[in-house]
């Protein structure tokens, strides 16, 4: 393989964004040396990809062992991970680590759980190395050419590997990169298993959006222009973009619209699980994001629903052509799309408190602004109403957020209404809706709840008439004692 030379940075895992973030990293002037454990995928990548590079570009050096890798790296050394997440990321932490000295950094920029960047971080702290657990997103197109990048971990690394990290980072529309350090130890993969999250949610809301669409009778072609449409207005983003892109997709093959071939069944690898899980854990309503989640786990039923489609009664999607404006429908989506990025934003101030990471929100909005896959004009406006408030303990009540929100509410309301009564599921529409009606309700009848709890388990309640924090207990049925429950829930 090629001579050695001092390289900035070592890269383990030359799958697709190993390799995609290599060629980036020589194209910004950063030499790089590779090591992936199947050899012939480090030949393949030399004598191909690398082979076409433009000649300015900063050298890429192959080792077939990993000491041979690490010992053509200057010091202190950066080591980047692109492996597979989970036990392999420990696997290749355990060789590497042996062979570097107190100072130097392990980057993982896999989509790895943000607890076990956490227990890393710890680890190799007291072998006296420095870890970086970085959210990358933008899948290869964004390795390539600048994806969003999400570090945390150990603070005194971030001087070490700031340069080269927002160098491959995508730039903002106001040139800031879409990098930055985002707090210690789990935070950097917290925040990108959030994005991923809201992710999930985004797609949900398209979805509905296309099958309400399907279900008035349009077609593939005026579809496409809806959304294309939409990408001009408040929905710009890359995800609507490539959703128009998708419709209008024919199979050269067959002639077929490849969307009318795909089954629907979606697949997931578990960041959008993980995310509902934190929610779950932290107490914290990420209602949109869940049920995005709950949509794909109906959808892969395909034998259930196939099978109850015979027999359950309702309505079959019977929606006449222009029964939902297609106006309604861009503010329903733009509508639960603020919503989702609501909760979200909750689930990560709550994180921020919980582990003391003092995330700043707003760079974190700017962060997604390009490179990543949830990208959106909108970002810009969550980031200026955090660095309005950095307080913000909800963005559906800061000024721009609540004034979009209102103006599409009596539109959002009618295109769920009409989902239902058309049995068309809206999970992402009607939970967010759900969600916007409850946090705005002074009051809920949670007060039947508490009184359930207190007639069946003596879980006490408070009262309206008396101090928060003051619990009492009623002796519903006359035979129970005074005894309340402490500790029983339910
Ligand atoms: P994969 O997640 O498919 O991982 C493949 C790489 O892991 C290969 O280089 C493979 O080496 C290496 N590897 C495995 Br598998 N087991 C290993 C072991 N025991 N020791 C050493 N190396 C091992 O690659 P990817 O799709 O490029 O993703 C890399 C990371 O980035 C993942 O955490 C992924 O979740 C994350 N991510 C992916 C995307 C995307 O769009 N694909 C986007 C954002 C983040 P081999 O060649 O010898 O098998």
């Amino acid at each position: 393989m090629a001579e050695d030379v001092s390289a900035d940075i070592g890269l383990v895992g030359l799958a697709v964004m190993g390799q995609n973030l290599v060629m980036n990293m020589a194209d910004h002037g950063f030499s790089v040396a590779v090591y992936n454990r199947t050899t012939s995928v480090t030949t393949e990548f030399l004598e191909g990809p690398v082979a076409e590079m433009d000649e300015a570009a900063a050298p890429i050096t192959g080792h077939e062992t990993v000491e041979g890798m690490i010992q053509a790296l200057s010091t202190p050394r950066t080591v980047m991970l692109m492996v597979k997440a989970g036990g392999v990321v420990d696997a290749v932490i355990d060789q590497i680590a042996p062979l570097l000295d107190e100072g130097d950094v392990i980057i993982d920029g896999g989509n790895s759980n943000y607890q076990d960047s956490i227990r890393r971080t710890a680890d190799l702290a007291e072998r006296g190395l420095r870890f970086v657990g970085a959210g990358v997103s933008g899948g290869e197109e964004g390795a390539r050419h600048g994806p969003s990048i999400m570090p945390g971990g150990h603070a005194d690394a971030w001087p070490v590997v700031a340069e080269i990290l927002q160098a491959i980072a995508a730039d903002a529309p106001d040139g800031r990169p879409c990098c930055d350090w985002v707090g210690p130890d789990g935070a950097g993969h917290y925040v990108k298993m959030v994005h991923n999250g809201i992710e999930y949610g985004d797609m949900q809301v398209i979805a509905e959006a296309y099958d309400i669409m399907g279900s008035m009778g349009m077609t593939n072609a005026q579809m496409a222009e809806v959304f294309r449409g939409w990408d001009d207005g408040v929905l710009d983003s890359y995800l609507i973009e490539i959703t128009a892109k998708i419709l209008d997709y024919t199979d050269p093959e067959t002639d077929e619209a490849t969307i009318d071939v795909i089954l629907d069944a979606a697949g997931q690898k578990g960041t959008g699980k993980w995310t509902g899980i934190a929610a779950l854990d932290a107490g914290q309503p990420l209602t949109l994001v869940t049920e995005a989640v709950f949509a794909r786990v109906v959808s892969a039923l395909v034998d259930r629903r196939q099978a109850a489609a015979d027999v359950l009664a309702g309505p079959q999607r019977d929606l006449a052509p222009g029964a939902v404006a297609l106006d309604d429908l861009r503010d329903a989506l733009y509508a639960s799309k603020i919503t989702s990025y609501a909760q979200g934003f909750m689930l990560l101030a709550s994180a921020s408190q919980e582990h003391e990471w003092d995330l700043d929100l707003g760079r974190i909005a700017s962060l997604w602004r390009e490179g990543c896959i949830i990208r959106a004009a909108f970002l810009d406006d969550i980031t200026a109403a955090f660095k309005e408030d950095p307080d913000l303990d909800n963005l559906l009540t800061a000024p721009f957020f609540t004034h979009a929100v209102n103006g599409a509410e009596p539109a959002w309301r009618r295109v769920v209404t009409a989902a239902i009564s058309a049995g068309i599921p809206t999970p992402a529409y009607s939970s967010a809706l759900a969600f916007y009606d409850g946090i705005r309700s002074a009051r809920t009848p949670a007060n039947m709840i508490q009184a359930l709890r207190d007639y069946f388990g003596a879980h006490t309640y408070e009262r309206v008439d008396e101090l928060r924090g003051e619990f009492f207990h009623t002796n519903w049925t006359g035979e129970g004692g005074a005894v309340t429950s402490g500790s029983y829930t339910t």
